[in-house]
């Protein structure tokens, strides 16, 4: 890569963004730094995390006699301290957590963001060093400024988000970000700890070879999803070459290919779990919110993601998301075949 070329870190994108918006107030750019301050740590502990057994077992002590965290906990602890002594958000709704975490503090109660995270999603790769993420979304509260935050605020459609992005720990550690003024990506700079814009302006291409299910729920999935996956077996794709099915286990890791290089992702409900594995708020949502920006599709199967009015913090949402040509054969088989 060119150095002399100037990149732009993610704290200069973001007063620039500013600079486009004079009536803006920062707070939305401020609660980006500190995700990204967060996720910098997280990914230190990420990166170190094969070391763990020579330091000790988690949930044991390590050679210093600290106690070794399990990473969810890790990076669940890392974004909601954070949060809670910055002056940007009220409150969050955290897959790791039962109930929501308000910020039960004058200037938190008078923050208008509210945060919605899964802080470590596929974390069960970890010992097997595959590409892990941290996902979130953004959205203004709905209670009045000056009070806790309460569940009605965690609890709006996915077309209200404000913001949305992931972390990629992966072979360079990436993160996405998406308003309605589009998709950014920034990677991280190791030299310098910052992140830095290196993929401005993400478009979803509207077909892909890729698409990713697990086989292992083939005899389990509906007739509709059925002949879709049968037919990436036997058809070509739109640029007549072969389909490849690529499912990694770890969803962040397989969206953020397919949006680069154009494909579909999708957990479906099964027979034994009609509403799947994914949950609505933390991962369905925010990863619908940027594809939907980037110009691909979400849907439940026959909803958009970002239409269904969520009814409680930890529900289940079957998964079907990409590249729009590939989401529209797959909807064509769902209604042909049911
Ligand atoms: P399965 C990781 O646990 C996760 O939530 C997603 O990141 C991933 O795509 C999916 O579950 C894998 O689930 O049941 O196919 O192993």
């Amino acid at each position: 890569m060119n150095q002399s070329r100037k990149l732009m870190t993610l704290d200069e994108f973001t007063i620039q963004e500013l600079r486009n918006f004079p009536q803006a107030t920062g707070e939305l750019s401020g609660l980006l730094r500190s995700i990204g301050l967060a996720c910098k740590r997280i990914n230190a502990e990420v990166n170190r995390a094969g070391l763990v057994d020579i330091l000790g077992a988690l949930g044991t002590e390590n050679v210093q006699g600290e106690e070794v965290q399990k990473l969810d906990d890790f990076a669940n602890k890392a974004l909601i301290d954070l949060l809670n002594h910055s002056i940007y958000c009220a409150g969050v709704g955290s897959e790791e957590n039962d109930d929501i975490v308000v910020f039960d503090d004058p200037i938190s109660n008078n923050s208008k963001y509210v945060l919605l995270m899964d802080p470590l999603d596929g974390s069960g790769n970890i010992d097997v060093n595959v590409s892990i993420g941290t996902i979130f979304s953004i959205f203004k509260r709905i209670s009045p400024l000056g009070q806790p935050v309460t569940l009605d605020d965690f609890l709006q459609p996915g077309h209200r988000m404000v913001a949305a992005g992931y972390v990629i720990y992966g072979s360079s550690t990436m993160l996405v970000y998406a308003t309605r003024r589009g998709v950014n990506g920034f990677t991280l700079d190791p030299s310098v700890g910052e992140f830095c814009l290196s993929h401005p302006n993400m478009k979803c291409p509207p077909h892909g070879r890729f698409y990713s299910a697990n086989y292992g729920n083939f005899g389990k999935y509906s007739p509709g999803v059925q002949a879709y996956l049968k037919r990436c077996e036997t058809k070509t794709t739109a640029e007549g070459g072969p389909y490849t099915e690529r499912y990694i286990g770890s969803m962040v890791a397989d969206i953020h290919r397919n949006l680069i290089k154009g494909g579909i992702f999708m957990y479906p409900g099964t027979t034994d779990r009609p509403q799947g594995k994914l949950r609505l708020l933390y991962e369905c949502n925010p990863l619908a919110f940027i594809v939907h920006l980037a110009g691909g599709i979400a849907t439940n199967g026959s909803i958009p993601i970002l239409d269904i009015k969520p009814v409680t913090l930890h529900q289940r949402m079957p998964l079907f998301i990409g590249s729009c040509g590939m989401m529209d054969e797959l909807m064509q088989c769902i209604r042909a075949e049911g």
